[in-house]
């Protein structure tokens, strides 16, 4: 055996302890199958039937004497000698080694036969059994959206795949495969990891190998996966308030950035709406004003919990504009409660007195651009098979996406959200 350094922390003692129970187990005990094997010949008319049997070494072969006369059974080369047989005598000899063992009737030497007796049986493939999934229990809420993720595993595992993914395959997830025969994986709750989303179904599972070396994962030494899920919290309870503009509050850029803050820290993918229209009437027969909406990943923005109007699409100036926010949920999730909306005006002309009074949109005024933006994130990007788990350096990335400008609904572009 070769002293090969396992890759990812494996260490080669622990494979080769397992290798040397399974052999020493083997050796200990021929095996069930090589034990229970008898081999039965019948002495009858003169004759051994039948003449020539092949056996598993640990096997017994028996002679029953089925003629009315007597007979022997006496290997040509000594290990075994019954003796005189009577009629329906029985003799039996248990070989233990392999080899060709002829033999012959002593008092009828013409009666001749032989027992050949093959290796031992060879070990029959280990069973890897799937892992147990314990922890959490099984269609369990989380209470946070950090978990740690706890299994055991079957026999001789040296190696872990462990997969988490979102209901419909509707957004990140986790696919690591660990280097040792790891029982537990932590998911760190944001602001350390953004991995989980809200009031979504996850389904997870995980599968080991016996391999002393990492095997790929198509390798045929997996397991059986074992599999259980779990459900990540809601969001109820959410209060957002704007940072930036101030509520009424002018701004001198079309472009502004819109800033909110959250009273819970766990919250962290955000739909936004902005438009002149306070009603975000995003209908295409009716909507009066376009309306811009965006999905934001609010722990990766510039400021965090940030909106920055596309420079695509500025808005007008010295008008007033409306908008809000609200946690995004999607998959198997439930919607999430709005923001109150929230008011600013564009625009440096006008009396700042007039900041405050409520933005009036008239169908007429509404223009909406004759095309739609689309900026597409990056795919959620999730540990790589074969990576050593390191979540924080996976974070999947939702950035700032803007799709449905104008009078459309909501539109998926990379299919990943
Ligand atoms: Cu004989």
């Amino acid at each position: 055996m070769t002293t090969a350094v396992l890759p990812r922390g494996l260490p080669f003692f622990v494979a080769a302890a397992a290798l040397f129970v399974l052999f020493a187990t083997t050796a200990g005990n021929p095996g069930p199958t090589a034990a229970e094997t008898v081999a039965p010949v019948t002495i009858q008319g003169f004759a051994f039937k039948p003449p020539s049997v092949a056996v598993p070494s640990g096997s017994q072969v028996t002679w029953s004497n089925k003629d009315g006369v007597i007979h022997t059974v006496t290997a040509s080369a000594g290990p075994f000698d019954s003796g005189v047989m009577a009629t329906d005598g029985v003799f039996t000899f248990t070989f233990k080694s392999p080899g060709t063992f002829e033999y012959f009737c002593d008092i009828h030497p013409f009666m001749k036969g032989a027992v050949v007796v093959t290796g031992a049986t060879p070990a029959p493939s280990p069973v890897i059994t799937a892992p147990v999934l314990i922890a959490p229990s099984p269609g369990a809420t989380l209470p946070s959206f950090g978990t740690t993720l706890g299994w055991e595993n079957g026999a001789m595992a040296t190696q872990v795949h462990l997969q988490v993914v979102p209901f419909n395959n509707d957004g990140p997830g986790v696919n690591v495969h660990l280097g040792s025969p790891e029982t537990s994986f932590a998911i760190p709750a944001p602001p350390n990891w953004y991995g989980l989303l809200p009031d979504m179904t996850y389904n997870w599972r995980v599968r080991t190998s016996p391999a002393t070396q990492s095997v790929s994962l198509d390798d045929q030494s997996w397991s059986p996966w074992g599999e259980s899920a779990f459900r990540t919290p809601a969001l109820p309870g959410l209060v957002a308030n704007p940072v930036a503009p101030g509520l009424g509050t002018a701004v001198s850029t079309l472009t502004p950035s819109l800033q909110w803050s959250v009273n819970r820290s766990d919250v962290f993918y955000f739909e936004v709406n902005l438009s002149r229209d306070s009603a975000f009437n995003v209908n295409p027969a009716t909507a009066s004003a376009m309306v811009y909406g965006a999905l934001i990943h609010g722990g990766v923005g510039t400021p965090p919990n940030s909106y920055l109007v596309p420079a695509a699409f500025p808005l007008e100036p010295k008008t007033g504009y409306f908008w809000r926010v609200r946690p995004r949920v999607q998959g198997d999730g439930k919607a999430a409660e709005w923001s109150a909306t929230f008011t600013f005006r564009t625009g440096t002309a006008a009396p700042a007195s007039a900041a405050t009074s409520v933005p009036t949109v008239s169908p007429a005024q509404a223009a909406p651009p004759s095309s739609t933006a689309t900026v597409t994130a990056a795919p959620p990007a999730t540990p790589a098979a074969n990576s050593t788990a390191t979540p924080a350096g996976s974070m999947a990335d939702y950035s700032a996406r803007s799709s449905g400008l104008g009078r459309r609904p909501w539109t998926r572009t990379d299919g990943s959200q």
